[in-house]
């Protein structure tokens, strides 16, 4: 009897400690801290992209720069993450080493979060995952390259970005260069259309397709300034439609060689067709023959694609406050 007494005390004090661990499994970094309280404009970034998206040792130099981009222009980076269990909104140098460099970080997507957190593990976090904690943190602002999608053959294979679900969700805009050709582009679209995703190009009228400036789709609509893009956040809010993503396209300033893309893609695409790639590996894989069969070309060029997001998310957060 005492003795099942103290072991339901015990059990309450574990659960306790645990729940205020939970509470506190936000960490923020000293500048992300500082910019709170000052009601300054943050940034968010996703940390796939630097793990899994680009290859070593490029990536952590591109993760520093997209930092140092937005610093330039008076907003604060905030880049995602979770090592060893605990969320981080805004990551230390050593932190962002970790990510880009450590061989244990895995790729979280918002159903892998909880799960990397109480068994304190160590994940970069996907669009998905980065916008659910921006959100959850009240950032408004989030740059990234590429968004992921539905892919060819889902009608099949059910392979559909989560990115999709959770921006159908969440009170954040979202900067990107439209989506890869390894997706169905068409089909994204449509999805981003069901989920009722707002969806503006800037400066343009053509759904960008990452590499190129043009995928082949119309959009609808266009912005051609930062306090244009600041206005429909605001409006968003006021007509009750802030709680679905807003994405902005952002088009690369100079394209790949048309042929060479398609090249790359249909080699890729049947290499992973051939080698049996699906889940969450399937983007990674494909972003990784990208790099090397276009013997950097494709780096360099999503390296000026995450800048040039950094870049405008950065003028979007400022001209929000
Ligand atoms: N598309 C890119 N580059 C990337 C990704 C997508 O052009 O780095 C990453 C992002 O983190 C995105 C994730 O959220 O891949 C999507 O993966 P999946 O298709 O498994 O949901
Ligand atoms: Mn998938």
């Amino acid at each position: 009897m005492a003795l099942s007494a103290i072991n339901a005390f015990a059990y309450l004090l574990i659960t306790s400690a645990k729940v205020v661990h939970m509470k506190s499994a936000i960490k923020y970094s000293a500048e992300v801290s500082a910019a709170m309280a000052a009601n300054a404009p943050i940034v968010a970034l996703e940390s796939t992209i630097i793990s899994h998206g680009l290859p070593r040792p490029s990536n952590l130099a591109v993760a520093i720069e997209c930092e140092r981009i937005i610093r330039d222009r008076g907003a604060v980076p905030a880049t995602i993450a979770l090592l060893d269990g605990i969320v981080h909104v805004g990551l230390e140098i050593n932190e962002l080493e970790a990510i880009a460099q450590r061989d244990d970080i895995s790729k979280a997507s918002i159903r892998d979060l909880a799960i990397v957190v109480a068994q304190a593990k160590s994940a970069a976090t996907t669009v998905a995952a980065t916008a659910h904690i921006a959100a959850l943190a009240g950032i408004k602002v989030f740059a990234t390259g590429g968004l992921g999608g539905v892919h060819r053959g889902a009608n099949e294979s059910f392979d559909e970005s989560a990115d999709l679900t959770a921006l159908s969700q969440l009170d954040i805009t979202v900067i990107c260069a439209g989506v890869k050709s390894i997706l169905d582009v068409h089909a994204t679209l449509e999805r981003l259309e069901t989920l009722a995703i707002g969806l503006v190009g800037y400066k343009t009228n053509r759904f960008p397709g990452f590499y190129l400036t043009d995928s082949g789709f119309e959009l609808e609509h266009r912005v051609d300034s930062p306090a244009e893009i600041a206005a429909i956040i605001k409006a968003r809010s006021a007509i009750g439609t802030q709680f679905k993503a807003l994405v902005v396209a952002n088009p690369v300033a100079k394209e790949m060689e048309k042929n060479r893309h398609d090249q790359f893609l249909a080699t890729g695409l049947a290499k992973a067709a051939h080698d049996g790639i699906d889940g969450k590996a399937v983007t990674p894989y494909l972003l990784e023959h990208f790099h090397t069969a276009s013997k950097g070309e494709s780096l360099a060029i999503n390296t000026e694609i995450i800048k040039s997001n950094c870049a405008l998310a950065a003028d979007i957060a400022v001209a929000l406050q």
